[in-house]
């Protein structure tokens, strides 16, 4: 059971081409929008709240420590995008709502390449998924979501808070050649397999950029929190109930949740070849 080597992509979206074209990159750009009164609302959410948010360029709500303002924003994102979450795709329960928020420091906001941390495990048959949601347009200029396609298959190995990304030695490389920057209007939906490398880029412009994000799980398969042991490259396993993230500090030793046993830290290596041929959007 803490064996994870398999890669199953599969997330049940009910439109086929949607699941058709996120099977093939890990990430689906769909057409639906979130009204504009709601936007105002999560505006106006936002703002009322903003003192959080202030600490780093770029910080999400996940960061926080208070755990009333993690509680009500992931109350506020099911509000906001659980009736589309639901439309999109079936047997998904939302385990996390929160902004990100980057302020406009330019290159200092950047959200460097990463994959998600793994609270879905890889052994399940379906795989985890991330909601984002922008609330301005957003493209090159001021923090779009940038993506590497097609990556939601590679190193689909527990990732742990406090793990390097696992192609940091050629990051360069992939953000020259691979990465996409994924323009989008205020209130569009953007879907992710949380295995795919992405990042955000430097916010240029004069305020900051507002998103809303939302994770999900499979029903049928519970959570976990991995941790870096501290005697060698192990992992320790713990399956965690469905509020786990809204109320824990990455890193530190889970304040819920049950042990279920130590496993050795894996990565896997990035392709040597093949990799990359037709990734385009
Ligand atoms: O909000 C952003 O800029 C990106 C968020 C993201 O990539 C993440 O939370 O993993």
């Amino acid at each position: 059971m803490l064996e994870a080597a398999l890669v199953s992509t599969q997330a049940s979206f009910a439109d086929p081409i949607l699941a058709e074209r996120f099977e093939e990159k890990g990430f689906v750009l769909t057409d639906r929008q979130i009204p504009e009164d709601i936007l105002q609302a999560v505006e106006e959410a936002y703002y009322r709240d903003r003192h959080h948010y202030l600490r780093d360029r770029y910080i999400s709500t996940m960061e926080l420590h208070d755990a009333d303002h993690r509680l009500r924003i992931n109350a506020l994102f099911a509000d906001v995008a659980g009736e589309i979450a639901k439309s999109l795709f079936t047997g998904y329960v939302q385990y996390y709502g929160g902004f990100g928020i980057k302020h406009p420091t330019g290159d200092a906001s950047i959200l460097s390449l990463h994959q998600d941390l793994t609270m879905v495990p890889y052994e399940a048959a379906r795989t985890g998924l991330t909601i984002w949601i922008p609330l301005s347009d957003v493209d090159y200029r001021n923090g779009c979501v940038q993506v590497v396609p097609g990556s939601h298959v590679l190193n689909r190995r527990p990732r742990a808070p406090g793990m390097e990304y696992a192609f940091s030695d050629i990051e360069s490389w992939i953000c020259d050649e691979l990465l996409k920057c994924v323009p989008m209007r205020r209130g569009q939906v953007l879907v992710m397999d949380q295995a795919l490398s992405h990042r955000s880029g430097p916010n240029n412009s004069d305020r900051e950029r507002i998103a809303i994000m939302g994770m999900f799980r499979p029903r049928e398969t519970p959570l976990v929190y991995y941790l870096q042991a501290q005697d060698g490259d192990m992992l320790d396993v713990f399956e965690v109930p469905d509020d786990f993230y809204l109320r824990q500090q990455l890193g530190a030793k889970p304040c819920q949740g049950s042990y279920c046993g130590r496993i050795p830290r894996v990565v896997e290596p990035f392709p040597a070849a093949g990799f990359g041929a037709g990734a385009e959007q």
